[in-house]
């Protein structure tokens, strides 16, 4: 860091205040001016990786209210790839290919399904995703999976590691507006454990609206490898962020709104909030036992407050808690006070006893005051923790044994342009935390970048944790608008480069090619009529399809399947059929399919949308759409 830059840190911390808020800078108007001009330091070549070199890390982000997940390296924060999972993908056709709306699909609700069709659709085509996580086996990342959140429409979706893509999701039922998710670290995943947000009616049918007592909150824990709901818990208040031990015994919950109001000044007048603490074989057990309601085809059972069961603590935590992290001593959880200025050490050691009696609240062995807005904390595996001040706009590093003995545990603190959320450290959630980098995920960005219109990009900040001093590397714009990460060392993630022709995602197209007695192990083309639902069998091979043209006739309900025969790196084909909206990505070896109706007669070209050769333009071929006989 520059003399330069720390002085205009200073000067900035002077200008805005401990409490810098959006408003403030915005009226203030200090950005263009002071800031534009200030040139970041730079760790050369710390984290600056030349042309063709590989980062060391993969960052698997959100993308909030976008609905995909996204792949950056780390440390270049270069974006590497984007996965749609609850959104529709213009480039790749999920949410318009059989393979994608199968999986879209089968995980709604009977209800859902009724409400979609009324608006004339299948499936949802938005999303919020807030958290990915990757599957754990013995503490740490395995490599497996990927899981996250859908807050928007309730949803919780898996992404295969090997492919990259998603294979599964589904909707739980009972709940409402998933937020809060974590796979279960050990002794593996195992269950995967989600919070529903926002309370309701148990039995939310139209019957009850002003009558808070009867509204509740549902804890879920699905089981990780079947992708069907393990068991539910009703809980007391609301629930927002989740995790849970390394010891395979307890996974909890922060819950901000303990009052259950359902306005904004009944959420925020209790002092007091809490955390709710699952006992995982205090639950299986009462489940074994028949003590649950079955609630559209799941076990619930009851762990409200004075159930006087084992099935859940309520730790009370001051005021409206947000994040929860448990740390890679496996011992401490870090409870973020978002409105307290605190975040509230829980020692899992004393959790048992907890269970068999004693005070909630003596398990909290510590309640640092760290800055404003404490709302996640990460890790770096040396005894310290790093906690994000919204309100501050700052990171604050400080030590975990210091804050338990009562001293000042602060170390340092670093600003962050602006307001920021989740922060994540290479390894962070996991017993292999390796203490390098950081990533601050900021709401705000302001002055950092380019005005682009009113609508600004978000900002995260690379911060190099090796030392004591928190060093700002590097500013990352990002679309709206990932809530979390995770770094994931790269030797543990190993993508394959080209599809398996048997893999599961194509079972569907392989059964129907052989009932029409086409043998896509072949290259194939072969035009199959069944009544007016026409099935078109073809393969691609740089740079042709291997049909120049077929015919079909208006009205026809046309499936289209490719097999992409090209089974090198990289030549990945499309198949765009111009006015008709439709397209699809076509990977090596991948057998890919559409359906549509072929309501427009005339000749259709068809043409490769993802450029794969010199010949590239001419990859194209004609659907010949003869008309209605009148
Ligand atoms: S929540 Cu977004 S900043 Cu959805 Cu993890 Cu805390
Ligand atoms: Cu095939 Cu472009």
């Amino acid at each position: 860091m520059t003399d330069k830059t720390e002085t205009f840190r200073i000067s900035r911390r002077g200008l805005l205040g401990a409490t810098a808020t959006g408003a403030v800078v915005a009226a203030t108007g200090a950005g263009t001016g002071l800031l534009g001009s200030a040139t970041p330091a730079r760790a050369a070549g710390e984290f600056a990786l030349a042309p063709g070199e590989l980062d060391e890390y993969y960052g698997f982000w959100s993308s909030g209210q976008t609905g995909e997940l996204r792949i950056l390296g780390v440390p270049s924060m270069r974006e590497l790839m984007r996965i749609p999972v609850f959104n529709r993908c213009s480039a790749t056709g999920w949410g318009q290919t059989n393979e994608s709306l199968k999986i879209l699909t089968e995980g709604l609700l009977p209800e859902t399904k009724e409400y979609l069709a009324a608006q004339g659709k299948v499936t949802y085509d938005n999303g919020d995703l807030h958290h990915p996580h990757m599957s754990f086996t013995d503490g740490t990342y395995d490599g497996r999976y990927l899981f996250m959140n859908d807050k928007a429409n309730t949803r919780v979706a898996r992404v295969r590691c090997d492919v990259m893509k998603c294979d599964k999701i589904i909707e739980i039922p009972n709940a409402h507006d998933i937020h809060g998710m974590r796979p279960q670290k050990y002794p593996r995943t195992g269950y995967v454990f989600a919070n529903g947000e926002h309370e309701a009616p148990l039995v939310n049918d139209g019957q009850i609206l002003d009558q808070p007592e009867e509204y509740v909150n549902i804890f879920t824990a699905i089981d990780g490898d079947t992708m069907e709901i393990a068991w539910q818990v009703i809980v007391s208040g609301n629930l927002d962020n989740t995790d849970c031990d390394y010891q395979g015994k307890y996974a909890f919950s922060t819950s901000y709104n303990s009052e259950m109001g359902m306005n904004l000044s009944e959420m925020t007048e209790a002092e007091m909030d809490h955390v709710v603490v699952f006992n995982l074989a205090e639950i299986e057990a009462g489940i074994a036992a028949g003590d649950y309601q079955e609630l559209k085809g799941v076990k619930v059972i009851d762990g409200r407050k004075g159930q006087n069961k084992n099935y859940t603590r309520y730790i009370p935590i001051p005021n409206s808690p947000h994040g929860i992290n448990t740390a890679p001593d496996k011992r401490h959880v870090m409870v973020n006070g978002k409105l307290s200025p605190t975040v509230s050490v829980i020692d899992l050691e004393k959790m048992d006893a907890v269970f068999d009696g004693a005070d909630p609240r003596s398990c909290v062995v510590a309640e640092p005051e760290l800055g404003l807005g404490p709302l996640h904390t990460a890790f770096d595996g040396q005894g310290n923790a790093f906690t994000t001040l919204f309100l501050d706009s700052q990171v604050v590093k400080w030590n975990i044994a210091k804050a338990i003995a009562g001293e000042d545990p602060i170390v340092s603190k670093v600003d962050v342009q602006y307001q920021p959320g989740h922060n994540s450290t290479s390894m962070g959630e996991t017993a292999e935390a390796d203490g390098k980098w950081l990533i601050s995920m900021n709401k705000f960005s302001k002055d950092r970048f380019l005005n682009v219109g009113p609508l600004k990009p978000e900002n995260e900040q690379l911060i190099d944790i090796s030392s004591d001093r928190l060093e700002l590397v590097h500013d990352g714009p990002t679309f709206a608008e990932p809530h979390d990460s995770i770094i994931v060392r790269r030797d543990i993630v190993n993508p394959v480069s080209v599809w398996d022709r048997n893999d599961p995602m194509w079972e569907d197209a392989r059964k129907q090619a052989e009932a029409d007695g086409v043998d896509l192990d072949w290259g194939h083309e072969e035009v199959i009529r069944d009544g007016n639902k026409v099935r078109v069998y073809m393969h691609s091979i740089a740079p042709q399809f291997s049909m120049e043209k077929f015919t079909v006739r208006q009205g026809d309900e046309v499936t289209i399947y490719i097999t992409n025969m090209d089974d090198i790196d990289d030549v990945t084909h499309g198949f765009c059929l111009a006015n008709f909206g439709v397209a699809m990505e076509l990977a090596p070896q991948a057998t890919a399919s559409v359906t549509f109706v072929a309501e427009r007669p005339g000749v259709h070209w068809y043409y490769c949308q993802w450029f794969c050769h010199a010949l590239h333009m001419e990859m194209r071929g004609r659907m010949f759409v003869e008309p209605r006989a009148t």
